[in-house]
């Protein structure tokens, strides 16, 4: 009895004074806010607006509405240096690459299907138990093979600025088969602009094929560019071993592939041209079907874009109306994307630190898509598929690799990691997909708490750095103070009031 009021009263305190700390807010706020009910508002989480197939068309998305404005404040506000447009005299003039002819006679050229003769069957069901996809066909095939030109007839005499950054690959690969490695590394040499591709970084997580050890060192130190091969000292998952590709990078861009691409013609040039003109737009290819049977080159629909549900499972749905209606129809223009699949895509270096890269929290596989989808958008980014960029993907039903400790459990932490840190109060409708409720909730918020906090800040510092200009960095510093105290603050709060209810 005596110990619940005593309980009552302290929550009573508590409240009062956080209380108290909104107030402070508010009049911080106040005090500097001339801005408030003018030029600069926050953005909403553009990629929830995206998703949300709405009526209330916003016009500040319209991409002509928005892009000039955008170049000259990027030019005015770069926060800690950061510049949104590249010096001309960082930039490399090059030339496309040449088209690779098919070799008559070599299975799956012209990215064909290849058959496999009804005497080799046997073999072939035991060599696609190794990487759940037709290992013996792959072999097969030439690691230089040729394909088809899939783009659209717009996109082959679209015409690139004569400038561009160079990117380098990062590659993370986990007990990958030699040919479909090799043949992405070589689609990648063969197919772009040289000057553009300042190397190859591919990134071992714990290997256990003897192949992959001193013999891909020794090989790829015959190939016409800088290859690189780093390995993490255990299994890190593709988020560590990514991070770690990506402090060797000496390229201005980051591309990201997976280990089992074919890069078409192309490719390359249509990305980086969208980020020559804005290194805040983060870009994927369309990707292509490589067949898991027969290793078939099947062209995917550019009428689909990345979305997801409830669950933060990552989904292709397709393109709203309203979108198309943006693009003026145009099947080439470059679609704003809600989410990507996170495999391929590619990204100005300075940008993805600057915008905290990856969540290193997070384990092996599974949600990290979607968590660079919403903090690109979040932080004032732009994401987009290039649909004149076509990178080809092995796609596989099963996925092969171990996973330490369950699947379920570890898609479940990361995807709620992702709810955590950028969903906000949507993150409700992740939990209630997810049973095991609330201690999970629970569990996970305090969990995030730290990480919560460095979305919040990097959202404001964005939000900051876009609106307010030359005020932003005093007014930014005040602001997040209290803003990060009181956030942790009212969050201890409610975790002592919930543990202690009230009305016991
Ligand atoms: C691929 O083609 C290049 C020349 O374009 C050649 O030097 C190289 O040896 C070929 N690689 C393989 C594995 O056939
Ligand atoms: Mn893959």
């Amino acid at each position: 009895m005596f110990h619940g009021k005593l309980r009552l009263h302290t929550c009573r305190i508590i409240l009062l004074t956080s209380l108290v700390w909104f107030l402070v807010d508010v009049v911080i706020l106040s005090f500097y806010s001339e801005c408030l009910g003018g030029s600069c508002k926050p953005k909403e989480p553009e990629s929830l607006a995206l998703v949300a197939d709405s009526k209330d068309y916003d016009p500040s998305l319209d991409e002509n509405k928005i892009e000039d404005p955008h170049v000259k404040r990027f030019k005015e506000t770069s926060s800690q240096g950061f510049s949104l447009t590249y010096e001309p005299s960082s930039l490399k003039k090059w030339r496309p690459a040449p088209v690779v002819l098919p070799v008559p006679g070599k299975p799956g050229e012209k990215g064909k299907a290849v058959r496999i003769p009804s005497s080799q069957e046997e073999l072939m069901k035991e060599k696609f138990k190794l990487n759940q996809f037709n290992l013996l066909a792959s072999d097969m095939i030439s690691l230089n093979r040729s394909l088809q030109d899939v783009r659209l007839e717009g996109c082959k005499n679209k015409v690139y600025p004569r400038l561009l950054p160079t990117t380098s690959i990062v590659v993370v690969f986990h007990n990958e088969a030699w040919s479909t490695l090799l043949r992405t590394v070589w689609s990648a040499i063969n197919r772009s602009p040289k000057n553009l591709l300042k190397e190859i970084i591919l990134v071992d997580d714990a290997s256990e094929r003897d192949y992959l050890g001193r013999k891909l060192e020794e090989y790829v130190k015959t190939l016409p560019i800088p290859v690189y091969v780093l390995r993490t000292e255990k299994r890190s998952g593709l988020i560590r071993a990514r991070l770690l590709g990506a402090k060797k990078v000496t390229g201005q861009v980051i591309t990201f592939l997976d280990a089992h691409c074919e890069c078409t013609e192309g490719w390359l040039e249509p990305l980086l041209a969208r980020i020559v003109e804005n290194r805040k737009t983060v870009v994927c290819p369309i990707i292509d079907v490589i067949s898991d049977e027969s290793f078939e080159y099947i062209t995917a629909s550019d009428m689909t874009w990345g979305g997801f549900n409830w669950k933060l499972n990552f989904r292709w749905y397709r393109v709203s109306q309203r979108e198309m209606d943006r693009r003026k129809g145009d099947r080439t223009a470059p679609l704003r994307t809600p989410t990507m699949a996170g495999g391929l895509f590619s990204i100005d270096k300075d940008y993805f630190y600057e915008i905290g890269s990856y969540d290193e929290g997070m384990d092996i596989w599974g949600g990290e898509n979607l968590e660079m989808s919403f903090r690109v958008w979040q932080c004032g980014g732009i994401l987009e598929i290039i649909p004149c960029s076509h990178v080809g993907h092995v796609f596989r039903d099963k996925s092969p690799y171990t996973f330490p400790g369950g699947v379920s459990k570890i898609v479940l932490h990361n995807a709620a990691r992702v709810a955590e840190v950028w969903m906000d109060e949507w993150k409700d409708f992740y939990y209630s997909m997810v049973p095991g409720l609330p201690l999970f909730s629970l569990g996970y918020w305090l969990f995030c708490q730290e990480r919560r906090i460095s979305g919040t800040v990097l959202k404001l510092q964005a939000f900051f750095a876009f609106s307010l200009g030359g005020l932003a960095k005093s007014y930014w510093d005040m602001w997040s103070l209290t803003f990060v105290f009181q956030n942790v603050y009212v969050r201890i709060i409610q975790a002592i009031c919930r543990h202690h209810p009230i009305n016991q």
